[in-house]
């Protein structure tokens, strides 16, 4: 830092404020900001940054800063949210901020147009540009490609998704039906896996990995959706202020009289799974709408989530089943779907009161008569069988080691409640996954040469208190960040030496060991999570003990509370996890419950329990309760996911969210920095700001140049060219660094050569002249 220039030092809102250091101590500098002369304060030495001369100029490429740290990177994407340039570059990272509004013409079929074929770069930063050189990738290096979008709840990461498919099969499509399916398909998917959160009113409650198939003439030919973790708490529990699926309040807001009748259907309010956890709101006013919109409010706590001024479920319900019909489901198929989804609603309100009898079991109360028989007759079940298998559990007795006896067990009301609900989520989620799979059948290819997939997948996740969904998304995103780092950083660095830089070995944050902690065999969190679930009597606490006594002194793990497993993440001081996780992390449903399914009359309900690998386990364990572990099942999914991403070529794009207010034109600076710094930039910066950041290979300067170039140098090949070129210029042999194939700029370098290069062309001819001149 240079004597008499204004530094960046931290701010508690804003993450950084310009000031002037007035006194160096051991560890601490004296900072007066500039924005309040006279008064100091101390700040670490580590958090004080040199600025740039000009704080009010912004760059598209980060990269061409002089100074590259998280200061100068927040700042200049500070000051480009602000001029609503969402978009920037750190060399081919994305950087994405949610503008909360709708950019004019910032997406529209003009711009979708002039990114078509454009190198990164050639035009301001956008997602389009991503998407095509995804594309031209492909279609160059003849290798499928995927775009990885990360970000914290309610980033843009799904909006960005949408706008990649929309880019590249409005522009590469086949101009057939697929295209348009491509992108219809979302709204589908978001009826059914989207919720409203604190965080997001959209918020996706599943990952999914897109891909578009590519023919050997680079033409759209179908896609494929998975998807991984559906969160089903939700199916039957909601946080304060959340709503349960979309598609539930859509259905009751938008189906039609008749089928209202023929489901049962009244208003959210009158279904346990819809009015819980959220207060109560009917009226749509104005006044309620900004009410909604400050969400620290007292009065916000008040209006809730049932008929949401800020959603429009009858409209979306209409949108829906635009999009349905253009997909190609017919209104049987919507119908089943519609059914299934009441059947869920009613079985939520099915209660259970004590006996009082000796035995200790329940029984349905009285008015969940009328209840069970909905929900009976639209699940295709016997309302007898139904209930039965709600009040009691097929138990296998092994007296004396003689063959069992199956005997029913009558349920608690606790436990049938339990009963209840974990029907629901299994019906709901089987649900989900057909709705998955019909989307899937609605753009088929035969065949396919590559593809460009898209990820789309909750970033961490810290709670006040964090369960076994934040356990595994971050888990998830432990994965993700390894892949990065793995791409980004030891890329760079294998660049800088096949290229013979000599620059020293790059440093970064290697979580490995994080990761071994959560999946290794046997003594990895989830093989003891299983081990746990196996148990005769699992216990939250037990799993707890157990997971702390097999790694006594690893460095990311805390001494627990009382069941209480604390996973540090680098240096984050984390809030910890709670996990309540034997529960969470068990799939199968009660015996009786899976045969009940299983045996619909509805034959789509059949079909939605088909190939369930429980029966066939359950049946031979006659009785016991099977267990399907989620974890490992995630585990797997995801070692799969990532053995994909690692056969193809990659690109980022890092979701930023710019407030918790969830509004336009609010950028809460210490929120980002914290984003930025979580996503890996940070380390980037570092990297870069040691290295070179900036390259351009000596065939594309060759190019630019050749033509104004006199004939003795267009012989010359593009190497030896540019060393002319560069020496005539006179730049600084510290700035860049010649490669084998590329020339490499230190930061901030790069825009000066480009600056003198750009100047007007008599001046390129004197240059020129110069190399000429340089070479005899
Ligand atoms: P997420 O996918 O990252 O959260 P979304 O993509 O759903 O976040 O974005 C949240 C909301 O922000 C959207 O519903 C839009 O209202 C707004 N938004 C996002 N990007 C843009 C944009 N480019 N232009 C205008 N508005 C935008 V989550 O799914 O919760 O992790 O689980
Ligand atoms: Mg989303």
């Amino acid at each position: 830092m240079e004597d008499g220039k204004p530094v960046w030092a931290p701010h508690p809102t804003d993450g950084f404020q310009l000031g002037m250091i007035v006194d160096i101590g051991a560890d601490a500098l004296t900072i007066e900001p500039l924005s309040q002369r006279g008064k100091t304060f101390l700040a670490p030495m580590s958090q004080v940054f040199p600025a740039e001369d000009d704080v009010n100029k912004h760059v598209d490429d980060n990269c061409s800063l002089m100074y590259l740290n998280e200061a100068t990177l927040l700042n200049n994407v500070r000051v480009r949210y602000n001029k609503d340039h969402i978009y920037t570059y750190v060399a081919n990272i994305l950087i994405a901020v949610n503008p909360y509004y709708d950019i004019p013409k910032l997406y529209g079929p003009e711009a979708i147009k002039s990114y078509q074929g454009k190198s990164l770069g050639t035009l301001p930063p956008h997602v389009y540009a991503i998407a095509d050189k995804a594309y031209r990738d492909m279609k160059v290096l003849k290798m499928s490609q995927s775009i990885i979008v990360s970000g914290e709840s309610g980033a843009g990461k799904t909006e960005n998704t949408k706008f990649v498919l929309r880019y590249l099969t409005t522009t590469y499509g086949s101009g057939q039906d697929i295209d348009e399916r491509i992108v219809e398909a979302n709204p589908l998917l978001e009826a059914f896996g989207n919720a409203k959160t604190v965080r997001n009113n959209n918020s996706s409650r599943f990952g999914k990995f897109v891909e578009i198939h590519f023919n050997d003439k680079n033409a759209v030919v179908g896609g494929f959706v998975s998807h991984y973790l559906l969160e089903k708490s939700r199916i039957c529990m909601q946080s304060n202020d959340e709503r349960n699926y979309h598609i539930f309040y859509r259905l009751c807001a938008g189906a039609s009289e008749d089928i209202k009748k023929k489901l049962h259907l009244d208003s959210p309010d009158s279904f346990r799974y819809l009015n819980r956890g959220c207060t109560r709101y009917f009226a749509s006013k104005d006044s309620d709408k900004q009410i909604m919109q400050n969400r620290k409010s007292p009065e916000h706590l008040k209006v809730g989530a049932l008929k949401d001024p800020l959603l429009d479920d009858h409209g979306d319900f209409n949108r829906m089943c635009v999009a349905m019909k253009k997909i190609g489901l017919d209104d049987t198929e919507k119908l089943d779907l519609f059914r299934v989804v009441a059947g869920v609603l009613h079985l939520g309100n099915i209660d259970f009161e004590e006996t009082g009898s000796s035995s200790g079991g329940c029984v349905l109360k009285n008015q969940s008569g009328q209840t069970l028989e909905y929900c009976a007759d639209l699940l295709g079940l016997d309302q007898d069988d139904l209930r039965v298998s709600l009040t009691t559990r097929v138990m296998l007795t092994t007296a004396g080691g003689a063959k069992g006896t199956v005997i029913k067990v009558p349920l608690k009301v606790e436990q049938a409640n339990n009963a209840r609900d974990a029907l629901a989520k299994a019906v709901y989620s089987r649900l989900f996954d057909h709705v998955v799979k019909r989307v899937n059948q609605c753009f088929p290819f035969e065949t396919s040469s590559n593809f460009i997939g898209v990820l789309d997948i909750a970033g961490f996740e810290y709670f006040e208190h964090n369960s076994f969904e934040q356990f595994c998304i971050n888990y998830c995103n432990e994965k993700l960040q390894q892949f990065f780092n793995e791409r980004i950083l030891k890329e760079e660095q294998e660049l800088y030496q096949r290229e013979g830089l000599g620059v020293n070995e790059v440093h970064y944050v290697d979580n490995q060991d994080c990761i071994d902690l959560v999946e290794a065999k046997l003594v990895g969190v989830l093989d003891i999570l299983d081990e746990e679930n196996r148990l005769p009597q699992p216990s939250d606490q037990h799993f707890a003990l157990a997971v702390h006594s097999k790694h006594k002194d690893h460095f990311r793990l805390t001494v627990p509370r009382k069941s209480k497993l604390t996973i540090h993440r680098n240096l984050r001081d984390d809030e910890g996890f709670i996990i309540r996780a034997i529960e969470k992390n068990n799939d199968a449903l009660h015996m009786s419950l899976e045969s009940l399914v299983c045996e619909s009359k509805d034959k789509f309900v059949r079909e939605l329990f088909e190939n369930s690998n429980t029966t066939k386990d359950s049946k031979q364990k006659a009785g016991k309760l099977s267990f399907i572990s989620v974890g490992n099942k995630f585990k797997t999914q995801l070692n799969l996911l990532l053995e994909k991403l690692r056969s193809t070529g990659s690109s980022f794009i890092r979701c930023v969210k710019p407030n918790l207010k969830m509004v336009s034109h609010q950028f809460e600076g210490a929120l980002i920095l914290s984003q930025l710094q979580c996503s890996g930039m940070v380390s980037v910066l570092d990297l870069m700001q040691g290295g070179f950041p900036s390259r351009a290979p000596f065939h594309e300067l060759y190019n630019m140049y050749k033509q104004y170039m006199p004939d003795k140098l267009t012989r010359l090949n593009p190497r030896l060219f540019c060393k002319a070129l560069f020496k005539a210029l006179g730049l600084n042999d510290n700035d860049f660094k010649f490669g084998l194939t590329r020339v490499f700029f230190r930061p901030g370098k790069f825009a000066e050569f480009d600056q003198i290069m750009k100047s007007d062309p008599d001046h390129l001819a004197e240059l020129l002249k110069k190399v000429n001149k340089w070479l005899v």
